[in-house]
């Protein structure tokens, strides 16, 4: 047994120089770092490479020793046995990893790095993990030139892109080898590499730009990460010359079947293609009259000979609304395009939805899609970024709210989860559905060139706990954050300081809620500055075409969703939500002002009215980060100084948000409603 030694003084606490090493420090390889390991497999397999030379750094960062499988090893990594994911036995002193593959193996090895030292004094075991979805997806929104309005990486709050400089693919790619090994240690193993939002620049990627994705590819493949690429549905037209897009025309067909091939022969481990069509102004099917299903399908003929798959996004709706219509509903567009088309889609096609049927709201009802087509694989889509959630400039851990929405059941207490349907396990699932596993997760990535990787330290929690949701979507986001905490800020023997612990469960557990409770209310969503969407704004977007309204006025707030009075959305939802959404006295709190427009003085089921809500959870949410500030600031000294620094600027930044968002939002609404606090605090 090592010896039991007292946590390192900060100084102590190696931060890597060029980039801070996030939930990988050599200390959190200590536990196994300090045992005898042996790695058996196929030696010429790249991944299995990564094995040794991970268990090699770890053993000589900590006075192990890397031994033959004869040599009475403490760990034996073995990557030649049958079966799903990894087997891991724990047999007196011994434990042996199993796995049919160097990738699940190596899914072993960060296991074991994760469990410490409980990894070899447990219990004798013999368990079984695998993923519960076959497709777990990074995408990144990362553009190859620095575009004009949304600059190098859209929606990214953490500096310039890992894969592109300078309009082209950065010679040194060590970075994004170090991103794949941070992303394999929590489980995910595909990433797309481009913005869904196609620019001209873009685009070339597919065809001239091929030897220079090949490096990408082979950057992240060491770690077991597959490359996957945004593309343009216009790319025959705007690639290849050809005079029409159109799905069913036979030289569109041959001239994707062409493109899929040469991808293939230049990278033969390639993921497949990701597409964003008629949407936000991106070309897709309408053009020609057709649907998404002779769309996808069109793409999908072209990957199918090469396994490749297509993740086509359900996020399609019109954004040149008039805001004096209201009948047209943004919320009810996703299903009303894709839901018809159900058994139309290809068994390599994942239709890809977003978690809300808005746009990654801090608070909104599930996507009805999700339990609208049992005949099409589906993926749930989830925004690691922090676009409408503080930008990585506020404390929010997303996990609560992830799993919140993976553990949503449509069809009520005991039906399935949003989890189970993503996993082929929804009900009416037809064969192929259920047979390939369904379309899993994906979610867009958080992580640019900052030297913490996501801008504010404390986000990375968030893409870890992706990760880990995307392995086992039923595990408890505060044991994420615990397991995050227990890497990231380990000591040099590999333990945390437990104030350390207890202070960064504090500001981080409940900080979603938080963050809610200071911004739009009860679901509502929005009420951000148009364009770069920080900041509150309340009217920002009320009178424009983008269809996220609140219709505010002197009486009341809220957006009539019903089927009795409103835009029938309500009637998306299979029973009991269809009708729990749709009667005011059933309809949880915090989605009220989604479905229904109340009066201000309506009665919340909480007791107190709407607009009395709006004032406490505005002035409890700034108290509630002084809180953090506070917990944070009493850590003088227990975490490295320059992930200190960066916090600190971090959340002075949050209050004073914080501060904005609640006497904006107050205000506004004392205005409107001309109703005061009831316990008279300051509203201006
Ligand atoms: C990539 C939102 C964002 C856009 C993003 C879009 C999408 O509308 O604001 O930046 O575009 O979602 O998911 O395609």
């Amino acid at each position: 047994m090592p010896d039991e030694k007292a946590s390192p003084a900060p100084s102590e606490i190696v931060v890597e120089p060029a980039w801070h090493a996030a939930w990988l420090p050599d200390a959190a390889l200590a536990a196994v770092g300090r045992r005898r390991v042996a790695v058996v497999g196929p030696a010429e397999d790249d991944v299995l490479v990564t094995v040794l030379r991970e268990a090699e750094r770890a053993t000589a960062a900590h006075g192990g020793d890397v031994v033959d499988p004869d040599g009475a090893p403490d760990l034996l990594l073995d990557a030649r046995a049958g079966g799903d994911g990894f087997r891991l036995v724990r047999d007196g002193g011994r434990l042996t990893v199993s796995a049919p593959t160097a990738t699940a193996l190596l899914h072993g090895w960060f296991h074991v790095v994760r469990l410490g030292e409980a990894a070899f004094t447990g219990p004798d075991a013999d368990e079984r993990h695998a993923p519960a979805f076959a497709l777990r997806v990074l995408d990144h929104w990362d553009n190859v030139d620095v575009h004009p309005v949304m600059g190098q990486v859209e929606r990214g709050y953490a500096g310039g892109s890992i894969f592109y400089a300078d309009g082209r693919v950065r010679d040194d790619l060590s970075r994004v080898t170090a991103y794949a090994r941070l992303l394999a240690a929590t489980g995910i193993d595909r990433v797309c590499i481009n913005n869904v939002n196609v620019h001209a620049r873009e685009a070339r990627l597919l065809t001239d730009d091929l030897p220079e994705v090949a490096r990408i590819a082979a950057a992240l493949r060491p770690y077991g990460v597959r490359t996957h690429l945004a593309v343009s549905f216009a790319a025959p037209m705007s690639l290849g010359g050809l005079p029409t897009s159109d799905p069913l025309d036979d030289d569109v067909r041959a001239w994707w079947r062409a493109a899929a091939d040469q991808v293939w022969a230049t990278i033969p481990d390639f993921g497949g293609f990701v597409v964003k069509a008629d949407s936000e102004g991106q070309p897709g099917p309408f053009a020609y009259g057709r649907d998404h299903a002779d769309g996808a399908n069109l793409l999908a003929d072209a990957v199918a000979p090469h396994g490749g798959v297509v993740h086509w996004r359900a996020f399609v709706y019109d954004h040149t609304q008039d805001w004096r219509d209201r009948s047209t509903d943004r919320a009810r567009a996703a299903y009303d395009h894709f839901a018809p088309l159900d058994g139309r889609f290809a068994d390599n096609v994942v239709v890809q939805v977003k978690h809300g049927p808005i746009d990654f709201q801090t608070r909104e009802a599930v996507s009805p899609v999700l339990a609208g087509m049992p005949a099409t694989r589906l993926a749930l889509e989830l925004q690691v970024t922090q676009e409408y959630t503080g930008q990585q400039r506020h404390v929010c851990y997303l996990a609560p709210w992830w799993s919140e929405n993976l553990g949503f059941r449509p069809w009520g207490e005991g039906g399935a989860a949003v989890r189970d349907v993503v996993a082929g396990r929804g009900p009416g699932a037809s064969a192929a559905v259920a047979a390939t596993g369904s379309g899993g997760i994906a979610a867009v990535s958080n992580v640019g060139d900052d030297v913490f990787w996501t801008g504010h330290p404390l986000a990375q929690a968030n893409l870890y706990a992706f990760g880990r949701l995307a392995w086992d979507p039923t595990l408890d986001p505060a044991a994420v954050l615990d397991e995050w905490i227990g890497l990231t800020f380990a000591g040099q023997d590999g333990a945390v300081e437990p104030r350390v612990r207890e202070v960064l469960h504090a500001v981080l557990d409940a900080s979603w809620r938080t963050y809610e409770s200071y911004t739009a209310p009860l679901g509502v969503g929005f009420m951000v500055r148009p364009g770069h969407h920080y900041g509150p704004d309340v009217d920002g977007y009320e009178y424009t075409p983008w269809g996220t309204y609140h219709f505010a006025d002197r009486d009341g707030i809220g957006v009539d969703r019903t089927r009795a009075t409103g835009t029938g959305f309500t009637g998306q939802y299979p029973a009991p939500w269809r009708d729990v959404y749709e009667d005011l006295a059933t309809c949880p709190d915090e989605l009220l002002l989604f479905f229904h427009h109340v009066p201000y003085t309506h009665v919340l089921r909480s007791g107190v009215t709407v607009v009395q809500h709006v004032y406490d959870t505005h002035f409890a949410g700034v108290e509630r980060v002084r809180e953090a500030i506070a917990a944070w600031e009493s850590l003088d000294g227990r975490v490295p100084s320059d992930v200190d620094a960066r916090v600190r600027e971090r959340l002075a930044e949050q209050l004073r948000s914080a501060v904005e968002w609640r006497d904006q939002l107050n205000t506004y609404f004392f205005r409107k409603s001309g109703i005061p606090d009831t316990h008279g605090r300051t509203i201006f």
